[in-house]
């Protein structure tokens, strides 16, 4: 399996925590959205990541990539069992993959992190602004009704847990943890989530992709240890998405 996309993309980080769990082996091009040539626009028609290409089958879409691993590789479900818990799962999920997307990579990492360095210019102050002030808060008391107090959502960790507890490395490097006075539940999930295995083991690779710079950034990987595909569809220079942010 090849899996297209940075170590640190929430979404991309979501599928290979998912991978981890099932321990099923990958090899990655992880390169930066932005930074895709023509051939990323062929298998990543909205030039986004992740990708996965098993085989002669090619997918986009996070959660799409997580729903087919868990049925082509049953083992490890990702899912609970009981049809309701499996409902709730995927409504958490979508939940964090669309508002926790919005309010902490769209609303936050994007604007403080990605803008400056990809198109050198400062992020939207104002929609940081708000993310902090009214989005976040507000995305944080939901989650905070709905996490539990101790382990995961149901039971051992599965897709539901690692969908959300993803975003929170990206608000991280945002300047932004949850405050454990106000958010309790949360912040401890948070920590419960990346002590895991499946997040801790990605670890290492993440670190050398966001201490590298571009030119050094292939030979720190290999240092650390990440399984690089030989090719890559990296461009040296950006080039604006398809989606409007
Ligand atoms: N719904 C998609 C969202 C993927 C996504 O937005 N990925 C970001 C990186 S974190 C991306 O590729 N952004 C580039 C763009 O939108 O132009 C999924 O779950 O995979």
């Amino acid at each position: 399996m090849k899996i297209i996309g940075s170590y640190v993309s929430p979404y991309v980080r979501k599928v290979l925590a998912c991978l981890e769990l099932k321990g099923l082996a990958y090899e990655i091009d992880p390169i930066t959205p932005f930074y895709g040539d023509d051939r990323f626009e062929q298998v990543s028609p909205l030039r986004r990541i992740p990708v996965l290409i098993d085989g002669d089958l090619t997918l986009c879409d996070s959660s799409v990539i997580c729903a087919y691993v868990d049925d082509a590789y049953p083992d490890r479900p990702l899912l609970p069992a009981d049809v309701k818990d499996r409902a709730r799962a995927r409504w958490l999920e979508e939940f964090a993959d669309t508002r926790l997307g919005d309010v902490f990579i769209w609303g936050l990492f994007y604007q403080k992190v990605v803008h400056p360095i990809v198109w050198k210019q400062p992020g939207d102050t104002a929609r940081i602004e708000k993310s902090l002030t009214s989005d976040i808060p507000a995305a944080l008391d939901y989650l905070e009704s709905q996490l539990p107090a101790d382990g995961f959502l149901f039971g051992d960790i599965g897709l539901a847990d690692i969908a959300v507890a993803s975003f929170f490395r990206n608000a991280a490097y945002a300047g932004f943890e949850p405050d454990a006075g106000r958010w309790p539940r949360t912040a401890a999930f948070v920590a419960r989530a990346f002590a895991h295995r499946a997040f801790a083991a990605l670890e290492p690779f993440e670190q050398a992709q966001v201490r590298s710079n571009p030119a050094g950034r292939r030979a720190a990987l290999l240092e650390a240890g990440a399984p690089l595909a030989e090719d890559s569809l990296g461009a040296p220079t950006p080039r604006p998405g398809v989606m409007t942010l």
